[in-house]
């Protein structure tokens, strides 16, 4: 039976060195790197959330927890690919055009690709001709577009993705998942997006419903 433990404290404590060193150590003795994924750095970011929503943990503990498990991912990504695991789906993520913003799209995507989900950053100031393209460009095609905004003069430009979508046919193929600090419930209502997330746990959590149906 596997010892997850360092794996797991050196996401959560943000120690990208210790927890690097502890996903080499388990790999190198054979462990599954599926089973590395989801029972020590998904569990791992999901309690970073928690523990960020609860309030205990700021943003820069966050930050570190998802920079550990992005070096985590720089080793395990090739494993998975070599095994044909599929991920649970494929989202294409950014940050809407004019906004410069990317530190909490950095954390749902890090969120994100613990949960499972492949994900294809397209960083920020992201044209709705941008997202459009890497749609179709992408084989097999994505499952869900995040689009994420933090300033309220940029939260039209989600709504103009999603029209770019439309325009393109493609509106009815992804799923359309929103957040940011201005980004309400209600908005994403208003503008037709699948789904509205407040912050990155809850984005895992929406991103499994909207692949499950
Ligand atoms: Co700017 N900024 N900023 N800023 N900035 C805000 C957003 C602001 C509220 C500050 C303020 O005035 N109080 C304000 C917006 C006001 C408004 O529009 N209502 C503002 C402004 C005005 C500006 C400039 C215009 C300032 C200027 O130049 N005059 C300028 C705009 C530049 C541009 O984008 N074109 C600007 C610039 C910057 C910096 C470059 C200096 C820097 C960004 C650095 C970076 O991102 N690399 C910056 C920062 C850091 C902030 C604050 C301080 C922090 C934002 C942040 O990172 N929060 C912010 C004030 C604040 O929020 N206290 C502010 C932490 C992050 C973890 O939270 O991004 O909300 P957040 O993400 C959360 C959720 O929202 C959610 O999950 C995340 C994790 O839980 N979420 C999603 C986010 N995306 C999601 C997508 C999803 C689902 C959930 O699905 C796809």
């Amino acid at each position: 039976m596997a010892d997850w433990t360092f794996l797991h404290q050196g996401i959560l404590q943000g120690d990208a060195e210790a927890a690097l060193g502890a996903a080499r150590v388990l790999l190198d003795a054979g462990e599954d790197p599926v089973a590395l994924v989801e029972h020590a750095v998904g569990p791992a970011m999901r309690e970073a959330g928690q523990l960020f929503q609860d309030g205990e943990y700021f943003v820069p503990e966050l930050l570190m927890a998802a920079r550990a498990t992005k070096g985590v991912f720089e080793i395990v990504r090739p494993l998975l690919a070599q095994q044909g695991v599929a991920p649970i789906g494929r989202v294409v993520l950014g940050t809407v055009k004019g906004d410069l913003h990317d530190i909490g799209k950095n954390l749902v995507g890090a969120m994100l690709e613990g949960g499972g989900f492949e994900i294809i950053d397209l960083g920020v100031d992201v044209s709705p001709e941008r997202f459009a393209a890497a749609i179709t460009e992408r084989s097999p095609t994505p499952t869900i577009v995040g689009l994420s905004a933090l300033l309220t003069t940029t939260l039209p430009a989600m709504q103009k993705t999603l029209a770019a979508l439309a325009a393109h046919a493609m509106r009815a193929q992804v799923k359309v998942m929103v957040g940011g600090a201005p980004v309400t419930q209600a908005y994403a209502n208003s503008i037709g997006a699948d789904g509205y997330a407040p912050d990155a746990a809850s984005a895992v959590a929406l991103a499994q419903r909207l692949v499950s149906g």
